[in-house]
């Protein structure tokens, strides 16, 4: 792979590493516990580098392993002998970055690596960049002596190229051993018949025919077979050609802990909600709490105590039932917790004000506004400086009207004087009439809004704020566990 694919994949690692953090014991533990060591194991399997994509030749000893790998390596580096078995321990060419981890992992000596881009720095190399190719004992070596080399290396294989002679093929059937566990991933199989310099061209095609047949009868047909000569040169080309399909997809290495990501992410995911619920808007709720406490018609009295003309007693407002808060409060915690598993609901729950603090807040909250004055002040002696003129004008034009019936010239004025009077103490009494009403309104509004920010700064306080903090994790340790 030309695209690192290793440092995305450790940045995700981190990525629900620290939502795990952020969940903390709003986790179950053993799910936790699991997520973590699974993440650490994929953490370890990208330690060893995943960018590389492993090939291995493997085969029965004197098939040509070594001999190809010098061919496909164009080095010869691998040891080739006529004692057999002659590959004893691993050997390794690594194009591209060295993958000293990997190689450590998979236990290849260090005299037995080799870099092959700093060897030599022919280009044509480059579309081999990110490949190692690793010479194998031969089967029976392996299969006795190299237990714990199979059990690390099956895992990594991005391509098996099965070495086999024309003369012994039939001897080994392709389904034995160790090779055996991958056979479900046959794509991941090439079989090469060796040595076919050796064979005449209808020899040639007798054994291709057989090693289908073979290889149909292990139910892998579709794994391809080349003919090649690792002496000649015959077929190699086509060889190379697997080496480098291989290295344009992502290695197996990279895939599996894609996919042990993906693993660990969706059981966490199982701890979680899908979405976190509303909050509902706390002036709504403070609404609620106001009515249970009596405060719609606290204000509606004292909204006709100053529309009255004369002076009416208040009470104030009642203490409301516990019973009534408590129930707000459990059906706003049972609104914020719908869809949230279990622990995420315990501290959703365990965030809030208990019932006993938060009826205390609220009614400490009610109980401090103060109610304003029953009676407008303004209005009433406007009322009373309207009544006095009222009364006098009345009497005026009264006096004026007897003054006219003795024909005294001044009863004319006086008359006219008291009938003014009485229309402005007229005016005065209604004009009053109409603040009262405007102040009763105002007064009302102003308890009822002040009543509403104080309740409303008991609920955020109490109850949103801390559940907030709560959803807001939560939002955050399911956008980190989803990824990108
Ligand atoms: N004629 C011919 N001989 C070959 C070819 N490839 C390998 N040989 C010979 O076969 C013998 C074994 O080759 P190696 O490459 O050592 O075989 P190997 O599979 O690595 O054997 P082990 O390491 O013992 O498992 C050597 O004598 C090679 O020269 C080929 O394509 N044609
Ligand atoms: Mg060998």
């Amino acid at each position: 792979m030309t695209q690192e694919v290793g440092p995305e994949l450790r940045a995700r690692v981190e990525q629900i590493r620290g939502a795990l953090d952020r969940g903390g014991d709003r986790f179950e533990p053993a799910l936790l516990d699991r997520a973590r060591t699974d993440l650490d194991r994929v953490l370890e399997r990208l330690e060893l580098g995943v960018d590389h994509s492993v090939v291995a030749l493997v085969g029965g000893t004197g098939s040509g392993k070594s001999s190809m790998f010098n061919s496909l390596t164009r080095l010869a580096f691998a040891d080739v002998g006529v004692i057999r078995p002659t590959t004893s321990q691993a050997a390794a060419c690594v194009w591209g970055p060295a993958a000293d981890k990997l190689l450590d992992f998979l236990q290849v000596a260090k005299e037995r690596r080799i870099l092959r881009e700093s060897a030599l720095t022919g280009t044509d190399e480059a579309d081999l960049h990110g490949l190692v190719l690793l010479d194998l004992p031969d089967h029976d070596s392996v299969a006795t002596g190299h237990a714990e080399l199979v059990n690390r290396l099956l895992p990594l294989i991005d391509l098996l190229i099965w070495v086999v002679d024309p003369q012994k093929y039939a001897d080994n059937a392709l389904h034995e051993g160790y090779l055996r566990e991958l056979q479900n991933r046959h794509e991941a199989m090439v079989v090469v018949v060796n040595q076919v310099d050796t064979l005449t061209a209808a020899g040639k095609e007798a054994v291709r025919g057989d090693v289908g047949r073979l290889l149909a009868e292990d139910g892998i047909a579709d794994v391809p077979v080349i003919l090649a000569s690792a002496r000649t040169g015959e077929g190699v080309p086509d060889v190379r050609q697997h080496l480098s399909r291989v290295l344009r997809s992502e290695s197996i290495a990279a895939r599996t802990a894609r996919d042990e990501i993906a693993a660990v992410s969706r059981r966490i995911a199982d701890g979680l909600g899908e979405r976190e619920p509303e909050l509902p808007a706390p002036d709504v709720t403070a609404g609620a709490l106001a009515e249970a406490a009596g405060v719609p018609a606290v204000a509606a009295a004292l909204r006709s105590a100053v529309e009255s003309p004369t002076p009416v007693a208040l009470s104030g407002v009642q203490r409301p039932a516990r019973s009534r808060i408590d129930a707000i409060r459990e059906s706003w915690l049972a609104g914020v917790t719908t869809g949230l598993p279990g622990r995420w609901r315990t501290a959703v729950v365990g965030a809030v004000a208990s019932a006993g603090d938060f009826f205390e807040h609220a009614w400490a909250a009610l109980e401090g506004v103060a109610q304003p004055p029953a009676r407008d002040q303004v209005a009433a002696r406007r009322r009373l400086l309207g009544v006095v003129a009222l009364v006098l004008g009345a009497v005026l034009a009264v006096a004026g009207a007897i003054l006219l019936t003795q024909s005294t010239p001044l009863g004319i004025g006086v008359a006219s004087g008291g009938v003014l009077l009485a229309i402005i103490g007229a005016a005065l009494v209604l004009t009053a009439r109409s603040l009262r009403r405007r102040t009763a309104a105002e007064r009302a509004d102003r308890y009822r809004r002040e009543v509403a920010e104080a309740v409303t700064a008991v609920v955020v306080a109490d109850l949103h704020q801390p559940v907030a903090a709560v959803l807001a994790d939560h939002e955050a340790v399911r956008t980190g566990v989803a990824g990108p």
